[in-house]
């Protein structure tokens, strides 16, 4: 009789097992060997994988049931720990008795070598695609991000909230936006928690934080775009400037990054050899008029006064990391034109604006920047942008009642996470990923 109360897991068994003691591990059965008199099997569990050992002389039973496993099926084994110099990490468990909880069929695709399948398909299986340490890995990463990210915000006194999804406005532009029906009356899935964060701060939590999920009608087929996304933001008060909010986005970040690989930085070493272990000391910051000129200067064509494309984005990562040694740069003040309704002009230039993006190997993670809070200033300013104030009456009035100066920023999770690790498409780094095509898993 094996009871899973008696389970241990198998790197601590590998670590401090006794040798010649008996142990209970379970998991799915990674590989099997039969050899004559032997059957090799190399069980995984979340901690790692070890060898187990069946020999024939074992109970009739259990020699039947060890030479018909199959790969990835659920077994438990108890069994004494040796030492072995031929087995992985030179201990092996050999079997005494097993339990098979659930025999799996034969594979539709190979979860020990992920490259040989084509991401759609991985996505189709990806509760198999994940029994990969690799891409289990994208997601540990994931969530200590998300953790760090937390923990950062509360010891930095930023209060959690938790906004509507559903809302009556777009807030991010009008196009990306998709329609739901709500009753009798159209409504939206949000694209970003921007104008209830900013309610946060003026409601007199002064700094909040969100971490959700944002929606966009991306009809674009990038590697860089899904159509729900997790939204890392945060809006604070009585800033003095973006630079502000520049610096907390810099903490945040660098938190999340130092986190993920202080926690896992052998599983990424193994798995994401072109990941970003460290980030410099100093992000550098620069306007976006600096690197229209950087970038000119390398031969890009931009236009001047315009948003940077993506190739543009891209390559300004490339002279950045060569100019300044950094893989990650902030970029600022970009033109009015680029940005949306509720962000503040630079007050003698009124072209450009108090905003930034951060860019992490040539591509935007994070958006954000000071906000309008003058109410007149505001309502010009959506009218300036073809919105229809009367849609924006309940946003319009937070700003008839008292209203710091505040700014925030919106950061992609799994920008994040891509970026880290050095992943090419932002596809891996969701769990269940949503695009113009996929609704399912
Ligand atoms: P923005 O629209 O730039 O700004 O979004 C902020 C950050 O969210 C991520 N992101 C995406 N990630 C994956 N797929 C997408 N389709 C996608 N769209 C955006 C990016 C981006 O930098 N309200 C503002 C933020 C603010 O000013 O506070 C906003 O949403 O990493």
């Amino acid at each position: 009789m094996i009871t899973l109360k008696e389970r241990v897991y198998i790197a601590e068994l590998m670590e401090k097992g006794e040798i010649g003691k008996e142990y209970v591990v379970a998991g799915w059965v990674d590989t099997v060997r039969v050899h004559g008199k032997l059957v090799f099997v190399v069980l995984r569990d979340r901690s790692g994988k070890m060898q187990v050992v069946a020999k024939k002389n074992i109970s009739e039973d259990a020699w039947r049931t060890a030479k018909s496993l199959t790969p990835e099926s659920v077994v438990a084994v108890r069994g004494v720990l040796v030492e072995s110099k031929a087995a992985l990490g030179g201990r092996e468990l050999q079997a005494r008795e097993i339990v098979v909880y659930s025999k799996a069929e034969p594979l539709p695709i190979d979860i020990h070598d992920h490259a040989k399948t084509v991401l759609a398909k991985r996505l189709d299986w990806r509760f198999l695609d994940l029994r990969n340490p690799r891409n289990q890995t994208i997601f540990l990463v994931e969530a200590e991000m998300a953790r760090a990210a937390r923990e950062w915000f509360a010891s930095n006194g930023f209060v959690e909230i938790f906004t509507s999804k559903i809302v009556g406005a777009a807030t991010e532009g009008g196009a990306e936006v998709f329609s739901i029906v709500y009753f009798d009356k159209p409504a939206f899935l949000a694209q970003s928690p921007q104008l209830y964060k900013q309610m946060g701060v003026i409601a007199g939590f002064e700094r909040v934080y969100e971490i959700g999920p944002a929606f966009r009608a991306e009809p674009h087929h990038t590697t860089r775009h899904l159509t729900e996304y997790t939204s890392v933001d945060l809006e604070m008060g009585f800033i003095d400037s973006y630079e502000d909010v520049m610096d907390a986005v810099e903490g945040v970040v660098r938190a999340m990054v130092e986190a993920a690989v202080g926690r896992y930085r052998s599983r990424i070493e193994e798995y994401f050899p072109g990941a970003v272990l460290e980030l410099p000391k100093k992000i550098p910051r620069i306007t976006i008029r600096e690197a229209y000129k950087l970038l000119e200067a390398a031969g890009v064509k931009v236009e001047w006064g315009e948003d940077l494309s993506s190739e543009a984005e891209r390559k300004l990562g490339e002279i950045v990391e060569r100019e300044y040694g950094s893989p990650i740069v902030f970029v600022t003040e970009y033109p009015w034109n680029a940005r949306p309704f509720y962000t503040m002009k630079k007050p003698d230039e009124p072209e450009w604006t108090l905003s930034f993006d951060l860019l992490f190997r040539g591509l935007e993670i994070a958006t954000g920047g000071q906000r309008e809070h003058r109410y007149e200033v505001l309502r010009r300013q959506i009218e300036e942008k073809g919105l229809n104030p009367k849609n924006f009456e309940w946003y319009l009035a937070m700003f008839r009642y008292g209203a710091p100066p505040h700014g925030g920023a919106g950061i992609g999770l799994e920008r994040v996470v891509m970026q880290t690790l050095g992943l090419s498409n932002i596809r891996e780094a969701r769990l269940l990923p949503r695009d113009p095509e996929r609704l399912t898993p």
